[in-house]
């Protein structure tokens, strides 16, 4: 490393309640120790079990340094295995979805069962053992829709997570939606950065004037205590009396939160004008003004849930300086577009919320590159946060770098 101070040092020379250094942002050692202490040992959201619904259908991904590929066996169950084959390591899947019978390796052809079992290997003689060359499987977990890999070798618990955020997203019906629309941007900057700002609304009043028409930014769902908002709170004792579990929760390593937030006054969906954007409702509560369920889970995923449609968020680092943000737009699964939803009404507010926000990690990732750039301090009324995300990247990197 050209600063000769370890990943370890640069943390630990952070100061209290500030940004991180130009190097953590930046150097290629400190990224590879990212995804060596991080991608490749956390839970990572993948996609939707609706994205895969027949045998064959998969969708793959790039975790860190790991490609991988989730597939609907034979017997309906989604599976998760590395993309690299058993013969000599070529990507066997190079699509970022598909559907196939069998998983052919483009290379020598190679044939693989949705199982992962090697079926078929030309010419490779009598003291070949094909049940030796099965695909290597990952971690798959899937929990109201979402499917979540893990590549490490063993996985860290899921159930803690899966239990708090069945609770919240339950009533959601997401099982019973489709993707509408997915958008896919590589923004030239580090995967910190996007978290980041992903973390504060202190720069929606300047940079989102469509997200600004429903959303409000509300200081108190940082997750990190402080004043009880009566606001927020009215509205989680509405929407709890109607079914939905709404109050925050965030766990003790502060990895994933939950809470339920209102939108201003009038608006229910991300639209232009506030209204719907579909007719139909995913949840059941019956009560129209239900804001948006809010939920994060560290590094790889955040959401928002309102009554007409859904969008996941799901963030992968491709590599020190270029992150790939893929957003999906869930509708319920009957809803037609054209005539239940017009696509450019759905999707207008967060294609542009989302070219906005690519635009503040470039343009920040271009000034945390200056060797003039100091890390300043983070507001304590707007950016806890943000804090709360650099707290948890710095606490479980010192541990795990100790
Ligand atoms: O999920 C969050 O906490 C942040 C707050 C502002 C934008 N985003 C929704
Ligand atoms: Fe896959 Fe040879 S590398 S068949
Ligand atoms: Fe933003």
């Amino acid at each position: 490393m050209s600063s000769q101070k370890t990943t370890l040092d640069l943390i630990n020379e952070r100061k209290p309640r500030h940004a991180l250094s130009r190097e953590l942002y930046t150097e290629e050692a400190v990224f590879q120790q990212d995804l060596a202490q991080i991608w490749h040992k956390e839970w990572i959201f993948a996609g939707h079990t609706f994205e895969i619904e027949k045998p064959g259908e998969y969708i793959t991904l790039q975790v860190g340094n790991y490609p991988v590929i989730v597939v609907r066996d034979d017997n309906g169950a989604v599976k998760a295995f590395h993309n690299a084959c058993r013969h000599r390591g070529s990507r066997i899947c190079k699509n970022a979805k598909g559907k196939s019978a069998k998983l052919v390796c483009p290379y020598h052809k190679w044939t693989f069962g949705l199982d992962g079992k090697l079926l078929f290997a030309g010419n490779m003689g009598d003291n070949f053992d094909a049940s030796e060359h099965g695909l290597n499987t990952v971690h798959c977990e899937v929990v109201n829709s979402y499917i979540y890999v893990c590549v490490a070798d063993q996985a860290p618990d899921f159930e803690a997570f899966r239990e708090t955020m069945s609770t919240f997203t339950t009533p959601h019906n997401l099982d019973d939606c489709k993707v509408a629309f997915e958008s896919n941007i590589i923004e030239k900057g580090n995967w910190k950065l996007v978290f980041e700002n992903n973390r504060e609304c202190y720069h929606c009043d300047g940079s989102h004037p469509e997200l600004l028409n429903s959303f409000v930014e509300n200081l108190s769902v940082a997750g990190v205590g402080g004043e009880e908002d009566p606001e927020l709170t009215a509205h989680w004792d509405k929407c709890e009396a109607a079914g939905l579990p709404s109050r925050l929760v965030m766990d003790q390593e502060g990895q994933f939160r939950m809470t339920r937030i209102p939108l201003s006054a009038k608006a229910v969906s991300y639209t232009m004008s506030g209204a719907p954007a579909v007719n139909g409702r995913l949840d059941t509560s019956g009560v129209e003004d239900i804001g948006a369920l809010l939920y994060f889970l560290y590094p790889s995923n955040w959401n928002h849930f309102l009554g007409d449609h859904a969008l996941s968020f799901r963030v992968l680092p491709l590599s020190s300086g270029e992150t790939l943000v893929t957003t999906k737009w869930l509708v319920p699964k009957d809803a037609q577009e054209g005539v239940d939803y017009d696509l450019d009404n759905l999707t207008k507010v967060w294609l542009a919320t989302n070219d906005q926000d690519r635009e503040l990690v470039e343009e920040t990732f271009l000034g945390v590159q200056s060797p003039a750039y100091v890390p300043g301090p983070f507001s304590d009324i707007a950016e806890n946060g943000v804090c709360q995300f650099v707290d948890w990247y710095c606490d479980i990197m010192k541990k795990r770098l100790a």
